[in-house]
């Protein structure tokens, strides 16, 4: 039997053996055994005892919605008499948005509860006899990970941000991740340019109040002194009583989001816990972690950056925490779907979720996904049809790929309909374990650990916000992870960013155009897979970690933000190598087939774009010779005469005017191959 445990995905560094799947998993492919061919969609295993999901027929979900301990159908009330249940209620919140949410049918879904002395394979069994019953879930429980935390050390503290950064944190340099400058001292083997594109992107947009990305992960330390400025607040809960419902959305004191755990609204991210084998299971820290890689707040004179974390102005983007590990103990998949419901309702645009189903991608394929886990995915439906940002039709869902080094991402994540992020390093690679191939869609900075001398190196890792009352943080509010968690908030905070400047600028996209948005404005990485890199086993011992097989296989490429704002922009971009020319044949950028250039009549370039990049241009014959003595991006605009007829001399009949703009892109030779 396939064996799943839902898990955060930080990266236990020091189990980073060049792990290849788990031979005991390969050729298991037990698909058809994953759904049972009863009503009862998913196995027992880890599941919740005393309680059941039931999805219910349309007569029986307005006879209990009325009465509980009517069904109208007679079987079915003489097996609820006889089980004795504690009590039958709705799953979802039916009073908020429910004509929405009945056209996902989540009006058919209960939790029904009852003694845990019953056998549960026994009581599921019971209720799938029932003629008004249409499927059984058992409900699984999210397991606890461990979680590798290094916190900043006093050296990282120290660190202060150089005159060229573009905010003033003090620790913006340890972020290699958003601009990579290719220090050696940071990672033998960084590259300049292998990070995410940030400080390219920050020129256009920062972040915006109006976007609200849900942290579907531990709870967020909404009190952190990099984080608090750009938290969610739900404003009729800040200023109402405490104990008490005040918006009416069934949540007391929500404040800051959803305790999926508990239900209520006391985010906690410090409860301690230890397993039988005497090792700590509670809480690490992860969901403030990813919450600082998409809006810590930038430009505030302490700490770190967040991709979309504003300027310090107040504009960076907002957080919404969904908790679903509390210390010890997790989010059923009754509470999991809740949260997601909580979501969508409350507001979020962006949903970031660094979990799934350990190895599912070896077991699950789309359609069993969908049946197995039918309540969560009828939620994610839910949240993905809500348009909870003026600029956007739809709700976007991001996840990472898994850290099991696996050839599937694992699901959620690996769904069509969502996307998955695997990882690459500081030196553009793959990480040892990132998952990769079925399933994943683009890659972003996960980081990786390397040995320098005798000890392990983290600085290749993600440096981000951590709570320093969590043990295990050292007293440290920074610090380091690595995994396809920390790739993940990356790809959420570049969509913040797109929906930050769509805001802006009034320009309205959907949610496919968003997706299509990420998946589209990405760099190369496929040239640069060939032949091996030196990477460390478990034992600290080299060893030669082969790329080959991740060739094609870590999505469509390495998401750039730059790119992406430009994308939603509609601008033409000219990728130039600093100190090189570069031809820029119009022809080959602009017009169709149906509509060519005929003459380039002219082009602009303004005095700050010239200085700030040491633009030198000459043109001849329709093309535009350019040079760039300095990195960065600066626009300009070309005017020519498309469709008409060149009858040579600097004379034209007919065609029109056009006049586009078109981005400069400046950039150091990285040496990863060509990079758009
Ligand atoms: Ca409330
Ligand atoms: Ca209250
Ligand atoms: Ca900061």
């Amino acid at each position: 039997m396939s064996k799943f445990k839902l898990s955060l995905f930080a990266l236990v560094a020091m189990a980073a053996v060049a792990c290849v799947a788990d031979p005991a998993m390969e050729g298991e492919g037990a698909k058809a055994d994953l759904i049972p061919a009863t009503k009862i969609i998913n196995h027992s295993e880890s599941a919740s005892q005393g309680s059941l999901l039931l999805f219910v027929d349309e007569a029986t979900a307005e006879a209990w919605t009325i009465d509980a301990t009517r069904s109208g159908n007679a079987q079915l009330d003489a097996i609820a008499s006889e089980i004795q249940l504690f009590s039958v209620e709705p799953l979802f919140n039916m009073d908020i948005n429910g004509d929405a949410k009945r056209q996902f049918d989540m009006h058919r879904w209960f939790v029904v509860k009852f003694s845990d002395e019953l056998n549960l394979e026994t009581v599921a069994k019971q209720f799938a006899e029932s003629s008004s019953i249409e499927r059984v879930q058992y409900n699984t429980m999210l397991k606890r990970p461990k979680v590798q935390v290094i916190p900043a050390s006093d050296e990282d503290l120290m660190t202060r941000a150089e005159n060229d950064e573009p905010f003033n944190d003090p620790q913006l340099p340890l972020q290699w991740h958003y601009n990579n400058k290719g220090l050696q001292s940071i990672f033998a083997g960084s590259k300049e340019g292998e990070d995410i594109g940030a400080y390219g992107a920050w020129k256009y947009t920062t972040g915006n109040r109006d976007v609200v990305v849900a942290v579907v992960d531990e709870g967020v330390k909404y009190s952190h002194e990099d984080l608090k400025d750009n938290m969610w607040v739900n404003t009729a809960e800040l200023n109402g009583t405490s104990g008490v419902d005040d918006d009416g959305n069934g949540y007391k004191d929500d404040i800051y989001g959803l305790n999926a755990v508990d239900l209520n609204g006391d985010i906690t991210w410090d409860v301690p816990y230890y397993n039988s084998k005497g090792e700590y299971v509670g809480d690490s820290g992860h969901g403030t972690h990813v919450a600082g890689t998409i809006a810590a707040v930038n430009n505030n004179g302490i700490g770190v950056g967040g991709v979309a974390g504003g300027d310090g102005s107040g504009n960076g983007v907002r957080i919404m925490s969904i908790q679903i590990f509390d210390g010890g103990g997790s989010s059923g998949i009754d509470k999991c779907a809740k949260g997601v419901e909580y979501a969508a309702d409350m507001g979020a645009s962006i949903l970031q979720n660094s979990w799934g189903y350990t190895d599912s991608g070896k077991q699950y394929t789309d359609e069993t996904y969908m049946k197995a886990c039918a309540a969560e995915y009828q939620a994610m439906k839910y949240f993905a049809s809500k348009s909870n940002c003026a600029a956007m039709t739809g709700n976007v869902i991001i996840f990472a790929a898994g850290n099991n080094a696996l050839d599937a991402a694992d699901y959620p994540g690996a769904y069509n309909e969502f996307i998955a992020v695997t990882a690459t390093g500081p030196d553009g690679y793959p990480t040892t374990y990132t998952n990769y191939k079925a399933g994943c869609n683009v890659a972003a900075p996960g980081g990786e650990t390397i040995k320098a001398g005798a000890n392990w190196s983290y600085k290749g890792n993600v440096y981000s916000t951590l709570p320093s009352e969590t043990e295990g943080t050292d007293g440290k509010d920074y610090g380091y992870m690595a995994g396809t968690s920390m790739a993940c908030p990356h790809v959420s905070g570049v969509a913040a960013l797109v929906l930050s400047y769509a805001l802006d600028n009034g320009i309205t996209l959907t949610n496919t155009e968003l997706y299509d948005i990420l998946a589209s404005s990405v760099r190369n990485i496929d040239d640069s897979l060939t032949g091996s890199v030196t990477r460390y086993n478990y034992y600290g011992s080299e060893y030669q970690f082969n790329l080959q097989p991740y060739k094609g296989n870590m999505g469509t490429g390495k998401l750039d933000a730059t790119l992406a704002i430009m994308n939603l922009r509609g601008a033409t971009c000219v990728p130039v190598i600093v100190g090189q020319e570069f031809a820029f044949r119009v022809g080959d950028f602009m017009g169709t087939n149906d509509i060519n250039v005929t003459m380039v009549k002219d082009f602009v370039i303004p005095e700050d774009v010239k200085e700030r990049l040491g633009i030198t241009t000459d043109f001849f014959n329709n093309t535009i010779y350019l040079e760039c003595a300095k990195a960065g991006i600066g626009v300009i605009t070309v005017k020519y005469i498309a469709g008409g007829k060149n009858v040579g001399g600097g004379a034209n009949t007919g065609g029109k005017l056009i006049e586009k703009e078109v981005v400069i892109i400046s950039r150091e030779n990285n040496d990863n191959g060509a990079w758009l």
